[in-house]
Formats: C-alpha cells, sequence, structure tokens
C-alpha cells in the first residue's frame, strides 16, 4: 500500500481518518494531533512539569513536547516518582533517566520512600489489598506539590484517548459520577488553592498510534505492567473500546466527544468544602489530607 498523502509505501493505516501513512507522514500526523491539542488550550510560554512512569505513553508524551518545545517556547522538566514496587520501580526509573539524557532535559526523581518514609509495597502489605487508591492519592499530591513549589504552570500526564474513554465508561460503571463530570480536556492552575492545572497532550491519540510512534522513532520505554495492575476493571473498558474502535470508525472519539458534551449541560458545582489541610497546608475536605492521614498510617508501622 502506498502513503494517502505522497507516493511512498505506507508503514501503517489509520482508520479513524481512513488514511495510509509512510513514515514520515506518520510522524508529521502524530506532532499534529498534540500540536491541535496545545493550540486548542493556548499552552505556549509555560513552565511544564511532565509526569512520566516510564511507559510507553509516557515517553511518547516526553519525545513529542521535546519536539515542540521550541515552536511553543514550553520549558519542560520529566518528572518520576520511585513508588518502591519491587521489579517495576527501578527498571522504569532508569528508562526515565535514560530517555531524559537522550533528550537532553534533566529530570526531577523523587523516591516514595524518602519523600513519605514508607513504598506502595508497603502499603500492600500492611493493608493487605491492592494500593491503587494510596498510590493515586500520593502520585497526585506528590505531582502537584512539586509542581505548585516549582512555580509550575502545569502539570502533563500521558493520557491517551482511550483511557480518558476507560476512565469515563469507569466512572459511569461504578456510580461516580462526580469523579466523571470532574475529569476534563485540561484542568486550571488555581494558585489560591495551590492548585496546579493538568494538560493531556496525547487527548486526540490512541494507544496503538503512540506505539507505533514509539517503534518509528526507536523510543526506550519501561514494558513491564504494575504487579498491582492486573485485573483492574478499566482493563475491560479499554477492552471495549478497542473493540468499538475496529468494527466501528472514530467509535472512541465520538463516544468521548458526545459526554464532553453532555458534561457541558450539567452546571459546574462549586466545591465550598476546600480548605487546607492543618499538617501539610494543601488543599483537601476534611481537616487533615488524605495524604497525610496514608503518611501517618504507614510511616510509623
Ligand atoms: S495505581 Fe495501582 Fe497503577 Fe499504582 S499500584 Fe500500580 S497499578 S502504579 S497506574
Ligand atoms: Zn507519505
Ligand atoms: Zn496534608
Amino acid at each position: 500500500m502506498k502513503c494517502s498523502m505522497c507516493n511512498r509505501p505506507a508503514i501503517t493505516f489509520i482508520r479513524r481518518v481512513k488514511k495510509y501513512f509512510c513514515e514520515e507522514h506518520f510522524l508529521q500526523f502524530v506532532l499534529k494531533q498534540v500540536r491541535r491539542y496545545l493550540e486548542k488550550h493556548g499552552i505556549r510560554r509555560k513552565k511544564i512539569l511532565i509526569a512520566v512512569s516510564g511507559g510507553k505513553d509516557s515517553m511518547v508524551m516526553l519525545h513529542t513536547l521535546k519536539m515542540l518545545s521550541e515552536d511553543f517556547k514550553l520549558d519542560i522538566t520529566p518528572f518520576y516518582i520511585n513508588l518502591g514496587i519491587t521489579g517495576y520501580s527501578d527498571p522504569c526509573e532508569s528508562v526515565v533517566r535514560e530517555v531524559s539524557e537522550e533528550l537532553e532535559l534533566t529530570p526531577i526523581i523523587i523516591s516514595l520512600r524518602e519523600y513519605a518514609g514508607y513504598t506502595i509495597d508497603d502499603a500492600a502489605r500492611i493493608e493487605r489489598k491492592k494500593p491503587c487508591s494510596t498510590c493515586g492519592t500520593v502520585k497526585r499530591y506528590i505531582t502537584n506539590r512539586i509542581a505548585y513549589e516549582g512555580g509550575y504552570d502545569y502539570v502533563a500526564t500521558g493520557h491517551t484517548m482511550i483511557d480518558e474513554f476507560a476512565f469515563a465508561l469507569h466512572n459511569l460503571y461504578s456510580g461516580s459520577i462526580d469523579t466523571f463530570l470532574r475529569s476534563y480536556e485540561i484542568t486550571d492552575t488555581r494558585k489560591d488553592l495551590k492548585l496546579v492545572g493538568r494538560i493531556k497532550p496525547l487527548y486526540y491519540l490512541l494507544e496503538s498510534e503512540t506505539l507505533t510512534y514509539a517503534i518509528v522513532n526507536k523510543i526506550k520505554y519501561c514494558n513491564l505492567e504494575c504487579p498491582y495492575a492486573q485485573g483492574h476493571p478499566t482493563q475491560v473498558h479499554k477492552e471495549i473500546g478497542l473493540m468499538g474502535e475496529y468494527r466501528l470508525q472514530g467509535y472512541v472519539q465520538r463516544i468521548l466527544s458526545s459526554l464532553n458534551k453532555l458534561k457541558k449541560m450539567i452546571p459546574e458545582r462549586p466545591d465550598n468544602n476546600i480548605r487546607f489541610c492543618k499538617i501539610c497546608g494543601y488543599p483537601t475536605v476534611t481537616d487533615i489530607c488524605k495524604y497525610c492521614r496514608l503518611k501517618a498510617k504507614f510511616s510509623r508501622e
């Protein structure tokens, strides 16, 4: 097959746009999607903390933002939290260090053991259950705090269109309507609340596309799966998205766009309960924030 834009041999077919792409035009297609996101949200001349896990999508995000950083005048820093998950965290940290060096970026690397006095393995052992809720809280808290203290305008995460789709479906499935309504393409920075906004530069890309981009650019990434990830229902919702995408053109994008329209019809409810944690001074809805409560629970054992 030939590329739909030139006469060179195609390396991939992208069903949702019904086009064949050669290597060069495929790379242009991916960068165009990231560009589209940055332009839509006016992300120019910003200082961005790039939260990476070492996995494929986050390494592709890092690479694409580096490619576009000059055009958009972005000041970017990779950021990795070593969660202390045996057989997973250390190899991923090595990949983050290696790729950052290749891209001539200096990463900020935090060890949860040093920062909070415990690891995610400790939390799993003490609670005798999957530590994903603790893990999500500490990642959100530490990332926001480092970004706020470092004067960053945004935190970038490597969520793709399919992640957003699965997250929305999972919240609808589990009845977490508030969480569903509060998930946006971008959230604004609220300095008064010590909250740094979040951006998702891969929002207009599917995972199959980030995988091809990683292969074509020979981008290193950590191919390991977190040992606690297995059996999470979000995986089922991802599979639904992928199946839909395979059978119906643009399935994921169409559903997401309708859900986003639906969200806009529901007026935002201001969260009047926000106050500042009595221990750390960061925003919370209770006297002591969840991060500080978890720290007291796990680091003393
Ligand atoms: S939440 Fe759970 Fe992930 Fe944390 S413990 Fe692993 S699977 S890494 S996105
Ligand atoms: Zn071409
Ligand atoms: Zn606190």
